[in-house]
């Protein structure tokens, strides 16, 4: 009789459901071809989130290897990442004591560096560093028919995208219903940023873009119409881009809607003009700027034309319909709060729709740490490693730009009070201008989460009103239109008596943008 109990479950706690593992598609995807037919056919997928009880997630793995297992002739293996390291030991551990010789592989960017002092890779039998695709159905055909693979620690084949098959057949129909669809037309990054993990590549490889094009028309095919590009940099081959564009732009339907990280300081024309097609709604581009000074720039190894990215930012908020998500990093080594004061006006000054405030990280096999010593940079030890310090930036100004950044998502980037950010954030320094709301918000209210709409709607009547001393009834009108605007229906107190009009109709281009970045708060890390 056919044994159809799985032998290799591939598994990750993701993030959040929204997010599907790439990775571990593109492993379950190459099963066959590295490692046999009869490999793949007793291999499966198992996600968690990591907000999922560690006893829930073991008995969900154990259940599904059976009652009688095959002692050690079964494999899980997990993608181990910043976000789930930390409850994917306590997996482990818990798998280990239950079922000792059931043989655990570990792989993914978290413990590709710096594992020798890693719990979890204590705990686990094997790990592969980098990449899988080739490695793991390798190692899996080892483990389960020899001969017995003698090293712990594998060192992850990086075999020619040819030899890698792509993994979006493995997108299920309820993915491709309620998930993001990751998709790579490109690995790797050529560029040094020592702050990331990609700084590592040699170069970027594309996958053969005819390859790529029909897999892309099978997902299509098969309605998929929310994907995001995991591609470090998506404009880095013109032509590839355009390619890529067209294709969408010959399949445009209303509920369109792709994700790209670009790099802002290449944008020739002939890439502008095609960007240019697209409608409202379609493109958006996260668009990392990182710092603006020049110093900072150069001491992490980060090349960025400045002038160019202010006149390319410029163009696509003025000439494109592109959705543009801008990052900037607060505590990279030896900038000030008021030299990130300055980067973020520059910034804001070009009018992006979304200003995203991350908070400096050092990631495992990052080349960042070399500044440490110099810059006193002090990084927290657990994940995700965020700095807690460092000689340009005190500990307190590190909380004080995390609260920061948290209000700044909540009132900013959730769009949801368009009208109202100008009346507080007008003067010379925009920042200097919401980092005075943020303290007061947070002395008053003591909190940076568990703020409905309506508590940061009257937070924000008492401040410009109360605190700035601007006419109430000028700030009551344009808290109404942004509150009307964005669908919410409670009653805050602040406009108490003047939600009589509410139903007036609010315009649905209007409402869909304000929800379309609601959303995206909600889904990103
Ligand atoms: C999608 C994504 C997310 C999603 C999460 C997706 C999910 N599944 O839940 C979101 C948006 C939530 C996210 C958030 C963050 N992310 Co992120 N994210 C990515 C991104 C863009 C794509 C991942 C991907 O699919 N890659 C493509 C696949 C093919 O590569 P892969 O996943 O590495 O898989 C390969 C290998 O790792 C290996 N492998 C993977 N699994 C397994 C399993 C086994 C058994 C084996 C043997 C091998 C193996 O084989 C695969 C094929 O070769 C990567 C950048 C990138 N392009 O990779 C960053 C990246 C993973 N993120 C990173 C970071 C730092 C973050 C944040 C901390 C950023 C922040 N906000 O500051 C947050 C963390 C959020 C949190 N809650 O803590 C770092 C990872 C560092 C790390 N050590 O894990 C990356 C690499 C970016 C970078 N260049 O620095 N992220
Ligand atoms: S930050 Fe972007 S450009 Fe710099 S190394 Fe990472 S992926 Fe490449």
């Amino acid at each position: 009789m056919l044994n159809t109990t799985p032998a290799i479950i591939l598994s990750t706690l993701n993030a959040k459901y929204i997010h599907a593992s790439l990775g571990l598609r593109y492993l379950l995807a190459n099963m066959a071809r590295h490692g046999g037919e009869d490999l793949r056919r007793r291999t499966v997928l198992r996600e968690f989130t990591i907000a999922r009880p560690t006893a829930e997630i073991v008995a969900a793995l154990l259940a599904e290897l059976g009652d009688t297992p095959d002692e050690g002739r079964q494999i899980i293996g997990f993608g181990v990442y910043i976000w789930n390291v930390t409850a994917t030991t306590e997996v482990v551990r818990q798998l280990k004591l239950l079922r000792p010789n059931l043989k655990i592989v570990l792989g993914g960017p978290e413990v590709s560096h710096e594992w020798e002092t890693q719990e979890i890779v204590r705990l686990a039998d094997h790990l592969i560093t980098g990449w899988g695709d080739v490695s793991f159905p390798k190692l899996c055909r080892a483990l389960l028919h020899g001969p017995k693979p003698l090293m712990k620690v594998i060192s992850g084949e990086q075999a020619g995208l040819e030899e890698i098959n792509l993994p979006y057949a493995e997108y299920s129909a309820s993915d491709l219903a309620h998930r993001l669809l990751y998709v790579e037309a490109s690995r790797g990054c050529p560029f040094k940023c020592e702050f990331c993990l990609s700084a590592l590549d040699k170069t970027a490889w594309a996958f053969e873009l005819e390859q790529f094009l029909a897999a892309l028309e099978g997902l299509y095919q098969r309605g998929a119409r929310n994907l995001k590009f995991v591609d470090r940099t998506f404009n880095l081959k013109i032509d590839s881009s355009l390619r890529i564009l067209q294709f969408f732009l010959d399949r445009l339907t209303p509920d369109l809607f792709l994700h790209f990280e670009v790099i802002p300081d290449h944008l020739p024309d002939r890439l502008k003009a095609m960007i240019a097609r697209f409608p409202p709604g379609v493109l958006q581009f996260e668009v990392g700027i990182q710092t603006f000074s020049p110093e900072v720039q150069q001491r992490i190894s980060r090349r960025q034309d400045n002038a160019k990215t202010c006149a390319n930012i410029d163009w696509l908020v003025h000439h494109s319909h592109a959705h543009l998500h801008t990052d900037l990093i607060f505590g990279l080594p030896g900038e000030m709060l008021a030299g990130f004061a300055a980067g973020f006006d520059r910034l804001y000054a070009l009018q992006p729709h979304e200003i995203q405030l991350g908070v400096l990280k050092r990631l495992r096999g990052t080349p960042l740490a070399r500044h440490s010593v110099e810059f006193g940079m002090v990084y927290a030890s657990q994940p995700p490693y965020t700095i807690e310090q460092t000689g340009a930036v005190d500990a307190a100004d590190v909380q004080r730009f995390t609260r920061l950044a948290r209000y700044w998502d909540l009132l900013a980037n959730s769009g949801r009070f368009k009208q109202t950010l100008p009346m507080l954030l007008a003067g010379p320094s925009p920042f200097a201008a919401f980092l005075a709301l943020s303290d007061w918000l947070w002395e008053n209210t003591g909190k940076t989460s568990g703020l409905t709409p309506e508590n940061l709607l009257d937070g924000l009547f008492a401040y410009l009103s109360g605190v700035i001393g601007l006419d109430s009834e000028s700030v009551r009108q344009v808290l109404l239109t942004d509150y009307l605007t964005s669908g919410a229906r409670a009653n805050p107190a602040s406009l108490e008596g003047y939600l009589k009009g509410r139903d007036k109709p609010v315009s649905r281009h209007e409402r869909a943008l304000t929800q379309r970045q609601g959303r995206h708060v909600s889904v990103s890390g």
